[in-house]
This record gives structure tokens, sequence and C-alpha cells, in this order.
């Protein structure tokens, strides 16, 4: 389909930033898997040699699957290079990332990296970020607790919708790859990115949440034509 060969434009691009002897982050998600896919037929057709840094299980599986060399962040400490997706991007390159789950990891992943870049179709650009639902990864102790002080501090917030969902897998609640659980925030609009990441993370019991701000350096969108635009 046009959106998963947007995606694949996107990725085939952002892997050439990838050189011999870097430290790669690798994202979550279905656009960074056609990264990781990318990188499998750089490493078995040119022999590039690079050390990937998975941002989840599934992201470790699908590396260790197509033969990549994957380490830690404990051994790694510093990485040339994260590449991810996205749920949403705005002219600022601010971003809302979590759908898939692995907003925690991805965070200090991308945080630990000299530079980020995101690949995506061209879905994901928008004028203000919150059409999304904004995920927070919440500790599993007292989460309505947690979840009901979200609803207070939104009150005062400038964003337009206020309703809190807690993410389900099935029948049960969604638990990350750290044990966590994972609260949707549907806030329409947000107004101030910056501003609404720093009170959440403030409120007990939250552990991250899906804002990026000031953390992504490039946005690598791909589009069905195999066209690319980058913005920086
Ligand atoms: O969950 C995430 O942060 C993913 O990177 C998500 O934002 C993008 O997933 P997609 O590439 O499948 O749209």
């Amino acid at each position: 389909p046009p959106v998963d060969k947007a995606k694949f434009v996107a990725a085939k691009r952002a892997s050439a930033y990838v050189e011999d002897g870097m430290t790669v982050g690798l994202g979550t998600g279905s656009t960074a898997a056609w990264l990781v896919r990318c990188l499998g037929e750089r490493a078995q057709t040119e022999g590039l040699r690079f050390r990937g840094v998975p941002t989840s299980e599934r992201t470790a599986d699908l590396a260790r699957e197509l033969g990549l060399e994957i380490t830690t962040l404990e051994e790694a400490r510093w990485l040339d290079l994260t590449i991810d997706g996205a749920d949403e991007h705005d002219a600022r390159l601010d971003l809302i990332k979590g759908a898939g789950g692995a907003l925690l990891r991805e965070k200090i992943v991308a945080t630990a990296s000299e530079r980020m870049i995101v690949i995506a179709d061209a879905s994901k650009k928008v004028e203000t970020l919150g059409a999304c639902p904004l995920p927070v990864e919440v500790i599993p102790f007292g989460w309505q607790t947690t979840c009901a002080l979200i609803e207070e501090a939104l009150i005062g917030l400038d964003v337009m919708g206020r309703e809190v969902t807690l993410r389900m897998e099935g029948e049960a609640p969604f638990v990350t790859d750290e044990g966590n659980h994972i609260l949707d925030l549907h806030l329409k609009r947000i107004g101030d990115p910056r501003r609404l990441g720093l009170m959440l993370n403030q409120i007990a019991g939250v552990v991250e949440n899906g804002l990026f701000v000031d953390i992504c350096d490039v946005v690598v969108t791909g589009y069905a034509d195999g066209r690319v635009t980058l913005h920086d």
C-alpha cells in the first residue's frame, strides 16, 4: 500500500546516515521496522558494520532476526544517532510518540544520542500537536490516583480535550517493556507542549510522557512516488 511505500522510502533515505562503526538507536513501530530492514540489507550487501541499541524488545527481536549486532545502552553509553518514527511532528520538529507503547526507552535512547532523525510518511506532519492521543507511562501502583491527578492538572492548561483513558491490550491493561501502564490523553490540541511535558512529569506515579520537545534534529518524510523531503 502507498503508506507502506512512503514509510519505506523515508526509512531507506535515513538508513544512509548510518556509517561503519557507529552506535545507532533503533526505533520502534512500522516505519522504524523498515529502517531496521534497510540496515539489514546494507549489512548484507555492503558489509556495513554498526552496533544497534533497540528501543523495544520487538525491535531487538527483528534486529537479531536480521543478524544485526545489537548492544545495550549501558554498554554503549552515548550513541551517534537514533532513527525512529513518530505519531505527529509540528514545524518546530516537536513530536508526539508512543502509539507503539515504547516511548520511555525511545526517549532515553534518543536523548543519549548525538542526533535524532525521525522517519515518517506525510500524514505525521501537523500544524499543532494533539490530534493523536498523548501517551503517558505510569507505574501500576496507584495508577487510578495518578490518572485523577493528571485530569485535575489538565484543567488549568491550554488544551482542548481532557479525556484520559487506560490503554488496554485485549481484556487487560497494556504493559510496557518496563512493566508499566500507559494512559492516553485525548487533548485534541496542545497549545504549549514544553509546559505540558514538564507538568506531566511532576505528577506522582508518572514515569514519562510522549512529548519529545527539542529532541528531534531532522524529519525525513517519504512519499509513495519515491520522493523524500528533509525538514531540519
Ligand atoms: O510508538 C512510537 O513512538 C512509534 O515510533 C510511533 O510513533 C510511530 O509508529 P509508526 O511508524 O508505526 O507510525
